[in-house]
């Protein structure tokens, strides 16, 4: 399915018009110098790109390895690179916060905070001490597919090129009775933290794909407690998305159950579950895009952050008691700082350019790639994930 016209940026468009019932071909701006952009940032040549991307079913068959069109300098060519966009949704506290501090105090980057609560995350970037010229707060609510369609309509309007997308806000309710629904009647913790995030990120995979950054990345967050080959994993409730019978029916009461695997409402699994989906997401990304595109896609566990607002809903003793239990006992506990700065490692760092990992750190604070549960790195579920998906957020 092709995308939206009406949501490519505008120079995009132009050049489309301009090659009316064809595949893009090669561009004539072949020749045009990282160094050239740079003086423009925001110019149209950053959107010139050989071809849209096939965004169709059985994209794999037609998938072959070209050279992507647009001039990318190297990273070695510090000399001229303009600053990096990145986006990172939910960056108004926590791990997203964190990181986006980290990587505006580069001075290398622009972080775009793409946030629900758009004075909670002016207040807190000031708060956090960023300085206004490295970063935008533009707003993005995730549980509503609308919302999620005019930030990226918003962001091409901007005119800035995309060069790395952050997949990290969540939400998480251990001790709700009942589910709560998103705008488009999605349970809401798979609504936000997958649904969400699967549209944004198929939308926003054709402008990454049409970047001149040397450095071109999708990350989506996961976590360990979604991969049932840890200890963690094995706390009860534990992920499992079964034959996906409920989010085939839309995750709500009214066709048939709000959990993915169709069981009884339960905020804490279906939190993992939603993470499950997010590490295999990632991964079927990688398998269709990477090869054709060169878009480094990543998933990561940065660390048990016990002290962030994703606790906000469970008992106080739970608030109490778990960051000592992680510092002390299962020494799994990170700090919000060094979170932020393992995940704008991900972001930023040359050495992880490897596509389809899942990043995990270890007690020295050294990255490594982990492996996932079989579950979490099942090919043939992360298809089924994909396809059903795409028809509940409306592009299959
Ligand atoms: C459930 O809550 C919810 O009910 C359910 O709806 C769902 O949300 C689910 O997974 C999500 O959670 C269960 C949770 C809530 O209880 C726990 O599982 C406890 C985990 C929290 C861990 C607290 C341990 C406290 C240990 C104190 C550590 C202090 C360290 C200080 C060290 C200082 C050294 C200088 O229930 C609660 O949160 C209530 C918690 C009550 C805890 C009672 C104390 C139990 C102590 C035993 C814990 C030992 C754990 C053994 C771990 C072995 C490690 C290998
Ligand atoms: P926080 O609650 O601190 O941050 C979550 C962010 O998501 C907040 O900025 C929140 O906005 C935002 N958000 C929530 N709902 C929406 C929505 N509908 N639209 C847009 N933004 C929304 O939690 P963490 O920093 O801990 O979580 C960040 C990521 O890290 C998550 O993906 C989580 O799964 C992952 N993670 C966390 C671990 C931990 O131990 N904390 C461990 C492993 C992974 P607002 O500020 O307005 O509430
Ligand atoms: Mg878990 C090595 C042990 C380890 C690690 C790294 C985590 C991470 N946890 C571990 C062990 C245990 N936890 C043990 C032994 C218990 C029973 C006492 C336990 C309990 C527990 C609870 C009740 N842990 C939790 C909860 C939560 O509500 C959190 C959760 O599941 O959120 C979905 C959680 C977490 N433990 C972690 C991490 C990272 C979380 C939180 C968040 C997440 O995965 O995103």
């Amino acid at each position: 399915m092709a995308l939206q016209a009406s949501l490519l940026p505008s120079a995009l468009s132009a050049l489309k018009e301009g090659k009316a019932n064809g595949a893009l071909k090669e561009s004539a701006f072949l020749g045009v110098s990282l160094s050239e952009n740079s003086k423009s940032e925001f110019g149209s040549s950053v959107f010139i790109s050989n071809k849209r991307l096939n965004l169709s079913v059985g994209i794999r068959a037609q998938t072959a390895a070209t050279t992507p069109a647009v001039n990318r300098a190297s990273p070695d060519d510090k000399k001229t690179l303009r600053k990096g966009n990145v986006i990172v949704t939910g960056a108004s506290s926590g791990l997203g916060l964190a990181t986006a501090k980290t990587l505006a105090e580069t001075g290398k980057w622009n972080v775009i905070m793409a946030c629900r609560d758009f004075l909670k995350a002016e207040r807190a970037a000031k708060a956090a001490g960023m300085a206004r010229e490295n970063y935008q707060v533009m707003h993005l609510d995730l549980a509503s597919l609308d919302s999620v369609r005019q930030f990226v309509a918003a962001f091409r309007q901007s005119g800035r090129p995309l060069d790395v997308l952050v997949c990290n806000a969540a939400v998480y309710f251990p001790t709700a009775k009942e589910p709560t629904y998103t705008a488009d009647g999605f349970e809401m913790s798979v609504g936000v933290n997958h649904l969400g995030h699967f549209l944004l990120a198929r939308l926003l995979v054709e402008d990454l794909n049409v970047s001149d950054y040397p450095l071109r990345r999708l990350i989506i967050v996961g976590s360990i407690t979604g991969n049932t080959n840890t200890l963690a994993g094995n706390i009860p409730p534990k992920a499992n998305l079964g034959d996906l019978r409920g989010l085939v029916g839309g995750l709500n009461e009214l066709s048939g159950s709000t959990m993915i695997d169709g069981g009884e409402f339960d905020g804490a699994k279906a939190y993992k579950d939603s993470k499950v989906c997010n590490m295999l997401t990632m991964q079927e990304f990688h398998r269709r895009f990477h090869e054709e595109t060169g878009i480094t896609f990543a998933s990561l566990y940065p660390g048990c952050i016990a002290t962030t607002g994703l606790f906000r809903e469970h008992i106080p003793l739970f608030r109490l008691l778990f960051p000592p239990f992680q510092k002390y006992i299962t020494k799994g506990f990170v700090s919000e700082e060094e979170a932020g700065k393992r995940l704008a490692q991900v972001v930023s760092d040359p050495s992880l350019t490897k596509s389809g990992v899942y990043w995990s750190w270890n007690n020295y604070s050294a990255s490594f790639e982990n492996q996932l549960s079989e579950e979490a790195s099942d090919p043939e579920k992360a298809k089924k994930v994909w396809e059903v998906s795409e028809k509940l957020v409306g592009l299959a």
